[in-house]
């Protein structure tokens, strides 16, 4: 199904067919005339997944933007990239020696110039087909940021790592008690900002590594943005498939949760 604006009169006879509320309840919804949004992708040692995962960003019907920023891999992601046959839409930002995720957002989000902003890893844990439904709370005007909760019950999840799961639970947990937000996911993949909050807080933003996603989530709160979760299906991949985040990780974003609530 296309939802772009080109095809506004099939999405008005669907909603004629089986009504506008069903329609937006499946993300079916006519987008606004000139909407563009930026896909940032944070790439570490993705050789096997990257040019997929840009396939199945370029298949979706959003008018957009592709920032891929390599963060310095070493696996041969490069070469795959540099074969990409990418049109206008896909802009290439290379780091020369790898500083962590949060320092590749960093870089992305300095080169966006669409309306909303959608981080995407480049690994296919989290697939592009749901943007639609990510990005509808700010289309209609109700969100400035959403989250893509992977324990909101919707669509498949792939049963992995049970003590993943409750170090992920603890640490959303603890950074909603310092941030007075209801979150069921703060380490989600998939957070999505209309344009103006990327340009406030992505100035300030220092962490390079993992302790990006506490540090953003602490600074949309404190900014008193309006945040919305949506459920969306996940396709986790084990640490022999090329998972990277690890204990050290959910310790310091222990501490940064602590540390970003203590203040900018
Ligand atoms: N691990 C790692 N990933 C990086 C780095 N720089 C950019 N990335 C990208 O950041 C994204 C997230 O990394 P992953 O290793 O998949 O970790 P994750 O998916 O957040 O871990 P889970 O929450 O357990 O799913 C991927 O697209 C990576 O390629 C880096 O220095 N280290
Ligand atoms: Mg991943």
């Amino acid at each position: 199904m296309n939802h772009s604006t080109g095809n506004f009169d099939t999405i008005r006879d669907l909603q004629g067919l089986i009504g506008e509320s069903i329609c937006r309840e499946m993300g079916i919804y006519p987008l606004p005339e000139g909407l563009r949004i930026s896909v940032v992708v944070p790439i570490y040692n993705e050789k096997a997944t990257v040019a997929e995962i840009v396939r199945r960003i370029r298949a979706v019907p959003i008018p957009k933007e592709i920032i891929l920023v390599d963060d310095g891999s070493t696996d041969g992601t490069r070469d795959v990239l540099a074969a990409m046959d990418c049109g206008e839409d896909v802009r290439i930002v290379l780091h020369e020696r790898n500083h962590g995720k949060g320092a590749a957002l960093k870089t992305g989000f300095s080169h966006v110039t669409g309306d909303i902003v959608v981080i995407q890893d480049a690994d296919l844990e989290y697939d592009p087909s749901q943007y639609h439904r990510l990005i509808q709370p700010i289309v209609e005007g109700v969100a400035d940021v959403v989250y893509g909760s992977r324990f909101l019950p919707v669509g498949p999840h792939r049963v992995l790592y049970y003590w993943h799961y409750v170090g992920n639970r603890l640490l959303t947990m603890l950074s909603n008690m310092l941030t007075d937000l209801n979150l069921t996911d703060m380490e989600t993949c998939y957070k999505v900002f209309r344009r103006e909050v990327v340009e406030a807080v992505a100035p300030t933003l220092k962490e390079k590594q993992f302790g990006i996603e506490p540090e953003l989530t602490c600074k949309v709160a404190r900014r008193k943005y309006r945040v919305y979760e949506v459920g969306i299906s996940y396709f986790g991949r084990t640490y022999e498939e090329g998972k990277k985040i690890g204990l050290a990780d959910a310790c310091h974003a222990f501490w940064c949760i602590f540390r970003y609530w203590w203040g900018d």
